[in-house]
């Protein structure tokens, strides 16, 4: 479970880092698996930067152990409700193949382009694993806006839910200092959909890992255009929290 700390953290940041959340079985199983498909499907010998891999979740049980096995469920249930996750089908093994010497000009939300029924991919939080340590900044880590989740909502409060469309992923919001998440393998990062991010640059010597989940509360497609107005909607801990 999140202390209120954390809550407060997240409601202000939008996003929240929990040490140690996956044990070292799972996290050793996850390990095989990643590198049972970077076996599989190797990426070619010049690509640097991301790389990514999008497995059903049925298919890599030893990844989705990663968010259904740990206490990352009940920790990501602390900010909804106890029951309120969808588990879901697809997982996203994330790798930052060095030297990347790359420095992001922007951040971006996802879910664009929409599906093919004019549903936009939105989703309520973002679980992330560390798979690897990545202790100093450039090693390949995730970048973040701190507190654009809440801007992000003001813009679409402003514009209207149907800007997602020609925002295209980017919608133009003033951006404050990007921070780059920092942690070791089995940290869980925990990341609210609205929260600008990007991939960032690698000039470490090991290629970065993590494994994501787009993770959605029941209920979440039909409101989307809501929720993309008001943050906390699906979201009952931290809208009592605020209250
Ligand atoms: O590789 C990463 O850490 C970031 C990936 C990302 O930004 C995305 O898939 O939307």
């Amino acid at each position: 479970m999140l202390d209120l700390n954390q809550l407060h953290e997240f409601a202000e940041r939008g996003y929240v880092v929990i040490p140690h959340a996956i044990s070292r079985d799972l996290l050793a199983n996850a390990s095989r698996a990643i590198d049972a498909l970077v076996e599989h499907e190797p990426p070619d010998d010049d690509v640097r930067g991301n790389h990514f891999y999008f497995p059903k979740a049925v298919s890599v049980p030893s990844l989705n152990a990663l968010l259904t096995k740990s206490s990352a469920w009940s920790i990501a249930e602390s900010l909804t409700g106890p029951r309120t996750l969808e588990v879901q089908w697809q997982v996203q093994v994330a790798l930052n193949i060095p030297p990347f010497p790359h420095r992001p000009g922007m951040h971006h939300i996802d879910g664009f382009p929409p599906s093919p029924d004019g549903r936009p991919g939105t989703f309520t939080l973002l679980a992330g694993v560390l798979m690897s340590d990545q202790l100093d900044q450039d090693a390949g880590n995730l970048w973040v806006w701190p507190g654009t989740h809440v801007t992000h909502a003001e813009f679409f409060c402003e514009h209207g839910p149907d800007a997602f469309f020609n925002a295209a992923g980017y919608p133009p919001i003033q951006l404050p200092e990007p921070v780059q998440i920092r942690g070791r393998a089995g940290d869980l990062l925990l990341a609210h959909y609205l929260l600008s991010h990007n991939i960032g640059g690698n000039t470490s010597d090991r290629v970065r890992r993590a494994v994501y989940f787009r993770v959605k509360r029941y209920g979440h497609d039909p409101r989307w255009r809501e929720f993309l107005q008001d943050p906390w909607l699906d979201y009952d801990a931290v809208r009592t929290m605020l209250a």
